[in-house]
């Protein structure tokens, strides 16, 4: 049997269904029972970035094998207690890059150039009353990222093409590397317009930007968040916009998903976006397939495609 721990995709569902036992986790009512009775038959786990494996989950499933997350990111799977227990787990690399990429440059050009609120003066029909306000170029300034990835240097190369000059943190400085290393996201943020986070969550990366950050960058500073939402202390985040000691905001992802603090909805200077940086179909449909050739390779004793423990 397979437990899908959320509802993520209809198409892999079905694909799901065709070849295993699936049961939908989401759909339980009773969980602790559901687990008592079926725990001896549960060997996958298929999880994503809003539900995943946590240590109780796997202490319930006596014959789990494998978690399969439906997600490049694995801050919902506790990696350690997997390793642990000699518990595979798989994630969705690379199909999904280029669209996290597209949509970080998509919100850099929405807020510097306030593309929503600009498609809600023409729909409000204010055109017609008065004009609009000038905004932001986009092009030639710089770029700080944090996490310099797969996600983090397709967001450099595409924003490359708009000129701007690329910085970078990491942990460590990445040997033959064109852009510029800060040793510090605080020196990063001090030394750029656009900050970008493109790393994975951890410990280490939980709020790694705090009040400190959010005031470096400045009140002509622009944060992109497409990593995960506790990346940001999302209170100090706020009071920064609404205060004005932070020039603007486009955020894909949040720390309480989904709900987004409502102090943010009058903003013009803010895009808010439901965590859709993988959400297209072709995308989608790519990271189910892998989800389905990682247990098929597992139940067939073959090598995993994207195996991460
Ligand atoms: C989500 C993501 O997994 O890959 C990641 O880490 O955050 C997304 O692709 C998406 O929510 C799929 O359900």
């Amino acid at each position: 049997g397979v437990l899908m721990a959320c509802p993520m995709s209809s198409y892999l569902e079905q694909e799901l269904e065709k070849r295993f036992h699936l049961f939908k986790f989401w759909q339980v009512t009773q969980k602790p029972q559901f687990l008592k009775e079926h725990s001896g038959s549960i060997r996958a786990v298929v999880g994503n970035a809003m539900a995943g494996a946590d240590a109780e989950l796997i202490e319930a499933l006596p014959k789990l094998e494998i978690v399969a997350s439906y997600s490049v990111g694995l801050d919902k799977v506790d990696l350690g207690k997997c390793r642990e227990k000699g518990i595979r787990v798989t994630n969705t690399p690379d199909v999904l890059t280029e669209d996290v990429a597209d949509l970080a440059i998509g919100l850099c050009l929405a807020v510097l150039r306030r593309i929503c609120a600009s498609d809600k003066y023409v729909r409000s029909g204010k055109w017609k009353k008065g004009d609009f306000k000038l905004t932001t170029k986009f092009t030639g300034k710089t770029v700080g990222i944090i996490g310099l990835g797969r996600i983090g240097t397709a967001v450099a190369k595409r924003a490359e093409a708009f000129d701007c000059p690329i910085s970078y943190y990491s942990r460590t400085m990445k040997p033959d590397c064109k852009y510029k290393y800060y040793p510090s996201v605080v020196e990063l943020a001090s030394n750029c317009h656009i900050l970008i986070v493109a790393c994975p969550l951890t410990l280490e990366t939980h709020h790694i930007i705090n009040r400190e950050v959010i005031d470096a960058l400045g009140p002509k500073g622009v944060l992109i968040n497409i990593g995960r939402g506790p990346h940001v202390d999302e209170p100090e985040l706020v009071s920064a916009l609404v205060e004005g000691r932070l020039g603007g905001a486009g955020l894909d992802v949040f720390e309480q998903e989904p709900e987004v603090p409502e102090e943010l909805f009058g903003l013009e200077n803010v895009v808010l976006l439901p965590h859709v940086g993988s959400g297209t179909v072709e995308t989608r449909n790519a990271m189910a397939d892998l989800v389905i050739g990682n247990l098929e390779a597992h139940f067939m004793n073959k090598p995993l495609l994207t195996p991460v423990v």
